[in-house]
């Protein structure tokens, strides 16, 4: 697959410096450029550039303040910022990068040093990214981990809240996994696990749910704007998904095959409470699932 060209955004109040910055770097990447702050904090909301070459004398917000703004915001502080600036005092250096700057270039720019640091940068962005995306995933599935699940599940409860909309969660649990293992070995356990998951995730597909791997065999499913009903139809689909895999499970009393069980549960958040409890009760009748038989779900 063809890398992405990195986008750069270039602030500059004098428009022939940044038509210098963009002839050095538009052969790598995709340039955009703003001549004030007030516009620069528009384009990195709206192109979230991988970089920002940035100015620091411009009228109106100047560039300490647009730098402390992208540093301020938690889905722009990742943005490397770079200082180009003829004020070349140890004090406005200082600043530049106690406000959140990577580095600091003086003017007159050196075109090859330009291009070098901030490839350099680009680079040191792009592994901190790959980190970053890893760590919020499952490494035996792929799919979303734990972390992830926590954090989405806090962001959705506060935005379910706001919307004064339902938020469900499924709670499932592989049936007698314990048994599958002891009968068909820890590996065929993964790979079975790693097929729920895949099946999972197909079968649940709003671009807002999220299917995560919770623990050990056990999964979830958010469903903001879901209400109870909708995410019983969601849960029985699951469960179909699942048994229709067909994956042989030879000591199960359930079924010859893989089965699952899940619990519904589903809450009208508000911006005085947290998820914790609809996390229980899901849980709780994921419990009365197993119970009552396994292989089903109960809402
Ligand atoms: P129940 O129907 O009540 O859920 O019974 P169970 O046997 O599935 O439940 P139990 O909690 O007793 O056992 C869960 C098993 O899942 C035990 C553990 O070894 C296995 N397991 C957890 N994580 C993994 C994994 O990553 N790979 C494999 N192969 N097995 C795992
Ligand atoms: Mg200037
Ligand atoms: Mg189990
Ligand atoms: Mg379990």
């Amino acid at each position: 697959m063809a890398e992405k060209r990195p986008k750069i955004l270039v602030v500059d109040d004098i428009p022939s410096n940044v038509h210098v910055l963009s002839r050095i770097l538009k052969d790598d990447y995709d340039i955009y450029f703003a001549t004030d702050g007030e516009r620069a904090l528009e384009l990195v909301q709206s192109r979230m550039p991988d970089l920002v070459l940035l100015d620091i004398m411009m009228p109106g917000m100047d560039g300490f303040e647009v730098c402390t703004r992208i540093k301020a915001d938690t889905t722009t502080r990742d943005i490397p910022v770079i200082f180009i600036s003829a004020k070349s005092e140890v004090e406005d250096e200082t600043r530049g990068l106690e406000v959140g700057a990577i580095d600091f270039i003086t003017k007159p720019i050196s075109p090859p040093i330009v291009k070098a640091r901030v490839r350099n940068h680009l680079l040191l962005k792009r592994q901190a990214d790959l980190l970053r995306s890893l760590s919020f995933l499952d490494g035996l599935t792929g799919i979303a981990n734990r972390r992830q699940f926590d954090e989405t599940m806090q962001r959705e409860w506060r935005r379910c809240a706001r919307m004064h909309a339902p938020l469900s969660l499924i709670m499932l649990d592989v049936d007698h996994f314990k048994a599958f293992n002891d009968h068909y070995g820890h590996q065929a356990g993964d790979e079975c696990l790693r097929a729920v998951a895949e099946v999972l995730a197909e079968q649940v597909k709003r671009p807002s749910d999220l299917v995560a791997r919770y623990g050990g065999e056990e999964f979830v499913c958010l469903l903001p704007e879901t209400e109870n009903e909708g995410a019983i139809l969601v849960a029985e689909r699951l469960r179909d998904a699942v048994a229709r895999l067909g994956i042989p499970h030879a000591s199960s009393p359930v079924a010859p095959h893989v089965t699952i069980s899940l619990g519904v549960a589903t809450a009208l958040p508000t911006s005085d409470t947290s998820p914790e409890s609809l996390s229980q009760l899901a849980d709780q009748l994921l419990y009365q699932a197993k119970r009552s038989g396994r292989n089903r779900a109960e809402g």
